[in-house]
């Protein structure tokens, strides 16, 4: 503990001397978070990420989360240094939609609006019409149904089968998951519920549709938390990264938070309810990013590539205000 707290003044000051700021995703540890509150930064969902990294006057953001929310810091403020605590804290979902098949695909279907989740690479949403987050994504799938375009979606399949349910667009699939939410279980769920029948379960949409179904609120991070401030169980059962409790119990202090079942052993379940790439972004790794920068921990994207993906960011900053 002693050694965290002098990480913790050392990362402070080096903030400082950079003019730098920490800007943190809800399924980063606690501690993280944490930090990234005390020091004037964000703790956010990728929405909000984006959008605080782009409009903080900082010189340098070291972005805690992984790589494609750096990456997306980097699209938005070219002129700003991008750090990450590792360069090696990927995704499911961006590294199971490689950009060249994934253009393969938008190449066999030229009559469909390409909509793309942001949990991708610059090569994807460079190759995209619009790039959504799991907050705003069912309202602009909604007004393109609405114009009546036809869309592609990218990658995560269940996120797709939700918003495609809801909203009867005509939409074909990527097939990708996330590691995180793919493996909850609705048996499971449903015998937990047995024994907590007061308790809400609050399920993000990466979950699979048996454990969506079961949800009494379905949403991005930020809105389950929002859930979890507004209904008025006092126990919650809940479908997403374990990060998430920090926020969700720093707001309702007296509220019981449980994460939802997993497999739960080790053969069969590699996440268990946190993000092994989230988990990579620890006190020693943000420090040495701040000190050293350098080829492990600055973000560079492809000009061109990222010139082609700033418009579907834009795009998406634009239309959730
Ligand atoms: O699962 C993720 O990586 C999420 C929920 C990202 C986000 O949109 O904040
Ligand atoms: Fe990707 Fe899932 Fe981790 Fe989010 S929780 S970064 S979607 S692997």
């Amino acid at each position: 503990d002693e050694q965290k707290a002098e990480y913790k003044a050392r990362i402070k000051q080096l903030l400082q001397d950079n003019n730098a700021v920490l800007v943190a995703h809800y399924y980063t540890d606690p501690e993280i978070q944490a930090l990234a509150e005390e020091t004037g930064g964000c703790v956010a969902d990728s929405l909000e990420m984006a959008r605080f990294g782009r409009d903080h006057d900082a010189d340098t953001l070291i972005v805690a989360g992984v790589r494609f929310m750096g990456e997306t810091a980097k699209i938005l403020t070219p002129h700003k240094t991008v750090l990450m605590p590792t360069l090696k804290a990927e995704c499911s979902l961006d590294l199971g939609c490689p950009p060249d098949k994934f253009a393969e695909f938008c190449d066999q279907h030229p009559d469909r609006t390409v909509v793309v989740y942001a949990n991708t690479s610059a090569a994807v949403k460079a190759r995209a019409d619009w790039v959504v987050t799991s907050s705003m994504a069912l309202e602009l799938v909604e007004h393109l149904d609405s114009q009546g375009e036809k869309i592609l979606w990218g990658p995560d399949r269940h996120l797709g089968s939700y918003i495609q349910k809801q909203t009867g667009a005509d939409m074909v699939m990527w097939q990708g998951a996330c590691v995180v939410h793919d493996e909850f279980k609705a048996k499971a769920l449903r015998d937990m519920k047995k024994l907590h029948p007061e308790a809400a379960i609050l399920v993000h949409p990466e979950s699979p549709q048996n454990i969506v179904e079961m949800a009494d609120a379905v949403g991005s991070t930020s809105q389950l938390i929002k859930a979890s401030q507004t209904l008025p169980n006092e126990t919650f059962i809940v479908a997403t990264d374990r990060g998430i409790f920090y926020k969700m119990q720093q707001l309702q202090p007296n509220k019981t938070f449980l994460e939802a079942p997993t497999a739960g052993n080790g053969a069969t379940c590699r996440s268990c309810a946190h993000c092994p790439w989230m988990a990579m972004n620890g006190l020693v790794a943000i420090a040495e990013a701040l000190e050293h920068g350098g080829e492990q921990h600055e973000i560079h994207v492809d000009p061109q590539l990222a010139k082609e993906a700033m418009i579907p960011l834009d795009r998406m900053l634009a239309f959730k205000k």
